[in-house]
C-alpha cells in the first residue's frame, strides 16, 4: 500500500533533515509524528519514527563526560538567541556586556582578564537576548570546547579596538575562526559549504571609537569590509551607539516576533511568540503547543493579511508582527 504523504508532511520531514541539534531534530520529529497520516500504507514508517525518536532522546540522556575546563565553555541558552562575543585580547569585549546586559564581567587594562565564558542578558524591546563574554582569541591555542561554544551560536560579534589596527585585528579573527571551519558571514550571504564547516552571521564592532584618531581608523576598517559585512563603530566605555549595535543584532539574528490571540481577546503584545524568518502557521502552532499542529485547522491573521482578520491556512508564512489567532 502507497504512503500517500502529504505536502505538509514532506515539508516537516525536511526541517527533520535540516536540524542541527538534536532537540531541534526532537522537536521535529515530533511534528512529523503528529501529522503523519495514519493508515496501513505508513505503518512501517510510523514504527521507524517512534524508534527513531527514542534514539534520539536516549542520545539526549547520555550526555559526553567532559573536562572540567570544556565544562565551562557548557553555556546553557537562554531567551530568543545566542550571541557571542569574540575579539582578541585586551579588545574591550568585557566592557560591552557590563554596560548592556545584566551580567559583569571583569574589565582589565591588562589582556587575558577573561578566563572563561560569561554569559549575560540584554534586553531589546519585548526580547532578551544573551549576549556570552568569551576569553580572548588567541593565535597559537584554543581551549577544549570554544570552538563549539561558538559553532553554536547563532550570530556573533566579532569586535576590534580601533586604536591598533583593526583591520589586522580582524583578519587575525577570520583566520582563527577559519582554522575552527567557522565562516563569518553577512547579512544576506549564507553561502554553501564543504562537510563540518559552519557559516555564521557575523556583526564587525569597532570599539573605543571615543579614543584618539579612532574614527580615521574606523573609516578604513569600514572600507576594508563594508562590501560583505555591517559594520559600526561603538564606544563600550562611553555607551555610543548601543541602541543601533542592538537593532544590528535583532536583524542578523534572522527571527521574527510574532502574537497569538484567543478569540475575542487582545493580543498580548509583551509576548511575542519567537520564530525563524520563513516560519508558518503550522510553526506557530508547534510553538505554542504540540499537540495543537495536528489538531490545526486554519487560522486567522492580523498584519501581513490582505486584510484584518483573514484566514490562513497552515502552510501561510507569518511576518513580524503578525497577530494570529488559532483555530482547532
Ligand atoms: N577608550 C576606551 N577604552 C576602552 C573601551 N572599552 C574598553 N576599554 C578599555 O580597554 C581595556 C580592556 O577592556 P576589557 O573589557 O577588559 O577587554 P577584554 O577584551 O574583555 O579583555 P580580555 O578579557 O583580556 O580579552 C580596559 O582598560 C578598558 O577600560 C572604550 O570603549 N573606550
Ligand atoms: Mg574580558
Amino acid at each position: 500500500m502507497p504512503a500517500n504523504l502529504t505536502p505538509q508532511y514532506l515539508e516537516a520531514e525536511l526541517k527533520f533533515k535540516q536540524a542541527k541539534t538534536t532537540p531541534e531534530k526532537i522537536k521535529a520529529l515530533e511534528v512529523m509524528m503528529a501529522i503523519i497520516p495514519k493508515h496501513k500504507g505508513t505503518e512501517k514508517l510510523r514504527g521507524q519514527l517512534k524508534s527513531r525518536m527514542a534514539k534520539l532522546k536516549e542520545e539526549l540522556q547520555k550526555r559526553p563526560t567532559v573536562g572540567r575546563a570544556e565544562q565551562a565553555y557548557n553555556i546553557k541558552r537562554e531567551g530568543a538567541s545566542q550571541v557571542v562575543l569574540l575579539g582578541l585580547p585586551n579588545s574591550g569585549k568585557s566592557s560591552l556586556p557590563s554596560q548592556i546586559t545584566n551580567a559583569s564581567s571583569e574589565v582589565g587594562h591588562y589582556p587575558f582578564t577573561t578566563q572563561k565564558p560569561i554569559p549575560g542578558m540584554m534586553k531589546f524591546e519585548n526580547l532578551q537576548i544573551q549576549l556570552v563574554d568569551t576569553p580572548p582569541i588567541q593565535l597559537d591555542h584554543v581551549e577544549p570546547g570554544f570552538p563549539n561554544l561558538i559553532r553554536n551560536a547563532d550570530a556573533l560579534l566579532l569586535l576590534v579596538d580601533l586604536t591598533d589596527d583593526p583591520v589586522f585585528q580582524m583578519e587575525i579573527l577570520l583566520e582563527e575562526l577559519d582554522r575552527m571551519r567557522i565562516k563569518a558571514v553577512g547579512k544576506d550571504s549564507m553561502p554553501s559549504l564543504e562537510v563540518g564547516w559552519v557559516s555564521l552571521r557575523a556583526i564587525f564592532v569597532g570599539n573605543k571609537c571615543d579614543a584618539k584618531n579612532a574614527m580615521g581608523a574606523y573609516q578604513k576598517f569600514e572600507n576594508h569590509f563594508k562590501d560583505d559585512f555591517s559594520i559600526l563603530p561603538i564606544s563600550a566605555r562611553e555607551g555610543m551607539n548601543f541602541e543601533e549595535l542592538k537593532k544590528e543584532i535583532y536583524q542578523i539574528l534572522n527571527i521574527i516576533r510574532v502574537y497569538t490571540k484567543i478569540p475575542g481577546k487582545e493580543a498580548d503584545l509583551a509576548e511575542p511568540v519567537i520564530l525563524k524568518k520563513g516560519s508558518t502557521v503550522e510553526d506557530v502552532a508547534l510553538s505554542v503547543h504540540k499537540d495543537f499542529v495536528a489538531k490545526l485547522r486554519y487560522a486567522k491573521i492580523w498584519g501581513s493579511g490582505k486584510f484584518d482578520g483573514q484566514m490562513v491556512k497552515r502552510d501561510y508564512r507569518v511576518s513580524e508582527g503578525d497577530v494570529i489567532e488559532l483555530h482547532m
